[in-house]
């Protein structure tokens, strides 16, 4: 029976080697509106794991690499400014599929399209003021968590994981 319970925990163990890590950041405006306990619990009561959290007010340098991908459009130049004005909140959370997971809590860009129950469905009413980041692929991912925490991301064995994923 131990051997029998090694293997299982071994495999646990590979699978944990396909979690992803995302970059989750609360805007400005979600700051602002006191939104942070609201929304970081959703991610918490979610399952997902902490493994990244510190408010900062972002510099122009990181704001403006963190947008790169935009930096040809018509909103970039107020986005800069808006990511910029104030404190956000920066997030890394672990867990399976974590970056889809946590783009179908966040909802669509645009808070009036976005469905009811996801973040910016039932707190927003624009699209620049949509309080809430999250990275959108593996590459962004490493990327953004690789910028806004240098300082590298915590490791820690939650004990609810095995309550968590079957
Ligand atoms: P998302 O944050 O849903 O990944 P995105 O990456 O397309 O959306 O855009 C980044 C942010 O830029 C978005 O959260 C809000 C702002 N933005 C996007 N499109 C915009 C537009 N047409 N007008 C004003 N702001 C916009
Ligand atoms: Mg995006």
């Amino acid at each position: 029976l131990r051997e029998h319970y090694c293997i299982i925990a071994s495999n646990k163990h590979l699978e944990s080697t396909t979690m992803e890590r995302t970059y989750i950041m609360i805007k400005p405006d979600g700051v602002q509106r006191g939104l942070i306990a609201e929304i970081l619990g959703r991610f918490e009561r979610k399952g997902l794991k902490l493994v990244g959290l510190k408010s900062v007010v972002p510099s122009q340098e990181t704001a403006e690499a963190h947008y790169e991908v935009h930096n040809e459009r018509p909103f970039y130049p107020g986005l800069i400014k808006f990511v910029t004005s104030g404190p956000v909140v920066c997030m890394a959370w672990s867990g399976k599929d974590a970056i889809t997971v946590a783009r179908t809590l966040i909802g669509s860009t645009n808070g009036r399209e976005a469905s009811p129950g996801t973040i910016r469905g039932d707190f927003g009413m624009d699209m620049g003021f949509n309080m809430i980041h999250g990275s959108d692929a593996a590459e962004t991912a490493a990327f953004e968590l690789g910028l806004w925490f240098p300082e590298g991301l915590m490791e820690w064995d939650q004990t609810i994981t095995a309550w968590v994923y079957e």
